[in-house]
């Protein structure tokens, strides 16, 4: 792999008894941008998305329908991998853990824990929810309208049946050592508390295998019993890069990984059992593990039975691609819980996307198009004014890949759009419209300086708006090969002389009147 640095990013593999929506899409556009960024910085990404296809929620899913498992998870995971698609997303693998290699992989993991002698059988008798697919204790569960209930609000059952376990009461203390010792593991630090917390408070050994239902996969040499969907849907984090054979180019390369992203619904199993399970099998641990905050609409919880999914292709059809990435990430801290609303989208859209970021580079363009046949002018030497936005621009990647380093999004928006601002206010003061027949020379200065912000700009921004600012860069004929971070200092200013393509407004107005908007 020669001596670039490898980085693997993941996203949660989604259930696919559900239909995709703006939850789903969040998560795996926050991959997205990450991985997109990382590849710009030079770095060697392999990027993890797929579906969570076995288990009982599934089982049920398919028997509701009256059609096979099979043939419901092929239906229903095309869902999800077109979904990418719409998305634009650059994952490099969609994993199903259908697929073959997957099965063996879960297996092999499940032998290694065996002869590790981390699993033992016996009896389980306690509550379990098919909804989250997890374990409660008696305490966790309360009554409510003389239904049982679990913590997240689901429906839990009592089940009695053989099992086998895991036995994870014996990794707490090498977990709480080990949170000790990483403290980036768990991100952002609030949630990173809430789980030391449970960790400290106690660990039961975990029921690993299911005997009431069928669809699963097989647990070695007992096929009575299939392996519980949670340390079959971990592995895939591993099978995905040819587990168990380590020898793996892609396992060499790619374990552990520098992040797995999640939203904090499922925290505990990244946080707890999966590094738990890696130790008892001897394999490194992953480096990250970022917990997102929740979405809900219009003040809402996001849920079927509320009849208020908010569905992303509908989403994109409206307002499009990038008016999305950039809502999604910049209007809530990311780890905070977030409010989904279309009025928050037209604000941003409108006050941000097409008044600071689409005037300030129309009015470069036009300028440099309507006055200096649209050649990028000449610059003359610079005025301490001119020197401020030169220097802003050039330190603009140094603050935004520490914000990234962080997955702070919304910091990273923030630091991009002082630049931005920065440009509009030089602009407006030296008013390069006026100097036509004044100084000219003085005027293509300007422009030539707030030519090669854009230039910066627009670089940054790529993972963030990519269509739009692959537009913006076509626009100033910086070739595909000059896009990439190692550009962004003074050796590859941009070229005076340059021709620039005849721009389009590059993100009209939202209009309240109308359904559907340029699909940008
Ligand atoms: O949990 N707001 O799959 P899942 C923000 N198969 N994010 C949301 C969201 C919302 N309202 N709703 C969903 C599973 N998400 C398991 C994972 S991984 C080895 C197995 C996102 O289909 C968020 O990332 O229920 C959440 O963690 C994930 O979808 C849950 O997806």
């Amino acid at each position: 792999m020669g001596n670039k640095k490898n980085y693997f990013i993941t996203t949660p593999i989604y259930y696919v008894n559900d239909s995709p929506h703006i939850g789903h899409a969040y998560t795996t556009l926050a991959c997205d941008v990450l991985a997109r960024f990382q590849r710009l910085d030079g770095l060697n990404v392999k990027f993890l998305t797929g579906t969570d296809e076995h288990g009982q929620k599934v089982e049920k899913a398919a028997n509701n329908e009256g059609i096979t498992p099979k043939k419901f998870v092929d239906k229903m995971s095309k869902n999800f991998s077109e979904l990418t698609k719409s998305l634009n997303t650059s994952n490099d693998i969609f994993i199903r853990t259908t697929d073959k290699m997957h099965i063996k992989s879960v297996q092999s993991l499940w032998e290694r824990l065996e002869s590790n002698k981390q699993i033992y059988l016996d009896k389980y008798a306690g509550w379990y929810s098919v909804t989250d697919e997890a374990y409660y204790s008696q305490d966790e569960v309360t009554k409510i309208n003389n239904e049982n209930i679990a913590p997240t609000g689901a429906k839990v059952e009592w089940v009695e049946e053989p099992s086998y376990f895991f036995k994870l009461s014996e990794w707490q203390d090498p977990l709480l050592e080990f949170y000790q010792k990483n403290s980036d593991f768990i991100a952002p630090e609030s949630r990173k508390n809430e789980v030391i917390s449970f960790v400290k408070e106690g660990l039961r050994d975990l029921s690993i295998s299911r005997t009431s239902f069928k669809w699963g996969v097989p647990v070695p040499k007992n096929s009575d019993h299939v392996v519980y969907v949670w340390l079959d849907a971990l592995a895939n984090y591993i099978s995905a890069l040819g587990f168990p054979n380590t020898k793996d180019q892609n396992f060499a390369d790619f374990w552990p990984a520098d992040l797995h992203m999640v939203g904090k619904d499922i925290l505990r199993f990244h946080a707890v059992y999966w590094p738990a399970f890696l130790m008892a099998a001897n394999l490194p641990t992953p480096k990250r593990i970022f917990a997102h905050g929740w979405w809900t609409n219009e003040g809402k919880k996001i849920s079927k039975s509320l009849n208020n999914i908010v569905d992303p292709l509908e989403l994109l059809q409206s307002y499009g691609l990038d008016r999305i990435r950039y809502f999604l990430l910049r209007e809530v801290p990311f780890g905070s819980d977030g409010n989904f609303s279309k009025e928050a989208i037209f604000r941003r859209s409108n006050n941000e996307l097409s008044n600071d970021l689409g005037n300030l580079m129309q009015r470069v363009f036009s300028l440099i198009f309507n006055n200096f046949e649209g050649m990028i002018p000449e610059s003359g030497s610079w005025t301490s004014e001119d020197k401020k936005i030169i220097k802003q621009s050039n330190h603009l990647i140094e603050g935004v890949r520490q914000e990234i380093s962080k997955q702070c999004f919304h910091k990273a928006l923030d630091k991009i759009w002082f630049v931005i601002m920065s440009a509009n206010k030089y602009i407006d003061q030296q008013a390069p419209w006026n100097l036509k027949d004044k100084d000219i020379n003085r005027m293509k200065t300007i422009l030539y300086v707030l030519t090669e912000s854009i230039r910066h700009i627009s670089i940054v921004m790529q993972p963030f708006i990519p269509n739009a600012m692959q537009k913006v860069l076509d626009y100033l004929s910086i070739p595909k090969e000059m896009r990439d971070f190692s550009k962004l200092n003074d050796k590859f200013q941009i070229t005076a002389g340059t021709k620039i393509i005849k721009p389009k407004a590059i993100f009209p107005r939202l209009d309240e009147a109308k359904e559907n908007h340029d699909p940008v």
